[in-house]
């Protein structure tokens, strides 16, 4: 990086230190790519944030291609096996068998942050946390710059060629985008749902909860907490759900009398829409992650997603600043979002799978038997048990 009369001049400058923009950070580092990293909030903040925790076999590759598998899935052994649990009966849903054993990890999305900003400091990154009032500047001509102000208060100009955009649905990178290039496509489920985190025994396998009382499921989150997600009506707010309420009802949606508690560390509501930014760049700006797309948690796909975008846009960018050849750039766009429809497809036919399956009151019988009959086939259709598979891992 140069410096000159307070500018500093930099190849690509990325905006959040979340799972899009710290692997795009450190794909270009093991490229030699010179980039610095922009994040709003500090570094323990950013490491604590406990979110998602399947890494699925296509975002795996994505390490290992470019190389930094070792570090970062270091003691994570494959998992694809998942439990359905049907009016409390269990079955077992063994992906692997079907996609010749390409299957995801359990690894939590902070495990996964924490590991990625080692190894990007370790090879001698430039993180810069507690970055204020982030502004991007002429992402539509030749040399965008960004703008902003550290801790101590003191402002900074970064000059660059490109643009990452990490920063999430409500960061500034989207907003930068111009409304009248951009179409914004979004449509929100017909059912609530929200989630807790506890610190209670994971389930030895992904559990999903059917029955009449409505849908419920419980991912580990490391080796001693849970995450739980329940369906609840459209509008609840969590003053409806004390924890006693939560603990009630999770036992009887996943059939389980006995099922430990713990002590619940966080409650929200899930923003229950999808939503695709089309195009997911502008200029020099080149949106990753939740800043192009959200998607519901149901399949695991959100944190999926902004690494499949990270590996695209690294390569992209590599390929512009070291070849001089933007054709990937080009085509960043479209090289994404037909990956990010099929997961969209797949989450919402997901969802309507397990909560059309359960509560017969809110689905309607002819829903409930439609969805009772899709999710029979998974076990005795050996061609949708592959599809569905192949959906889950991402292959
Ligand atoms: P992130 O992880 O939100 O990171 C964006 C980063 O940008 C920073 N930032 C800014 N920095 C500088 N200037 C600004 N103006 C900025 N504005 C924001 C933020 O502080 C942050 O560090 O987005 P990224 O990298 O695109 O990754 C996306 C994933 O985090 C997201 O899709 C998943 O977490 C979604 N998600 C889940 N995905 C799954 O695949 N499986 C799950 O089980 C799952 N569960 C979840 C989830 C999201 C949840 N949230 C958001 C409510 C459970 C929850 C509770």
């Amino acid at each position: 990086m140069s410096e000159a009369a307070g500018v500093e001049v930099i190849d690509v400058v990325v905006i959040g230190a979340g799972v899009a923009g710290l692997t795009v950070a450190s794909l270009l580092q093991r490229s030699g790519v010179g980039c610095v990293v922009l994040e709003r909030h500090d570094r323990s903040y950013v490491e604590q944030r406990q979110r998602a925790g399947v890494l699925d076999y296509r975002a795996e590759q994505v390490y290992v291609r470019g190389g930094l598998d070792e570090r970062l899935l270091n003691g994570v052994p494959p998992s694809g096996a998942i439990e359905i649990r049907i009016d409390g009966v269990g079955r077992l849903f063994d992906g692997a068998v079907h996609t010749g054993g390409r299957s995801g990890r359990l690894l939590s999305q902070q495990l996964l942050v924490q590991r990625l900003i080692a190894l990007f400091l370790d090879g001698g990154g430039d993180l810069r946390f507690d970055a204020a009032d982030v502004a991007l500047h002429g992402v539509d001509g030749d040399r965008p710059w960004v703008s902003y102000r550290d801790a101590a208060g003191g402002n900074h100009r970064l000059d660059c060629r490109y643009v990452a955009g990490c920063d999430g649905f409500h960061g500034v990178s989207r907003a930068s985008l111009p409304a009248d290039l951009v179409t914004t496509y979004e449509d929100a489920e017909s059912i609530g749902w929200f989630t807790v985190l506890t610190d209670s025994p994971p389930p030895r396998h992904a559990l999903f909860g059917v029955s009449r009382h409505g849908f419920a499921a419980q991912f580990a989150r490391g080796r001693t907490a849970s995450r739980f997600y329940l369906q609840c009506g459209v509008g609840d707010s969590l003053q409806q759900w004390s924890d006693e309420r939560v603990w009630q009802q999770l036992r009887l949606r996943l059939g389980d009398e006995q099922l430990p508690s713990g002590p619940i560390v966080d409650k929200s509501i899930i923003d229950a829409r999808g939503i695709v930014i089309d195009p997911m760049a502008h200029g020099r700006l080149f949106l990753a992650g939740d800043a192009a797309h959200i998607i519901t948690p149901m399949g695991g796909k959100g944190m999926n997603l902004a690494i499949a975008d990270a590996g695209v846009l690294a390569e992209a960018l590599y390929t512009a600043i070291q070849h001089g050849d933007e054709e990937l750039l080009r085509s960043y766009s479209a090289t994404c979002l037909p990956r990010v429809w099929s997961d969209q497809e797949f989450s919402r036919w997901m969802s309507e799978m397990m909560f059309h399956a359960g509560d017969i009151d809110t689905a309607g019988p002819f829903r409930w038997q439609l969805a009772r009959a899709r999710l029979d086939r998974l076990f005795t259709c050996t061609t949708a048990a592959a599809a569905f598979a192949a959906m889950l891992a991402g292959t």
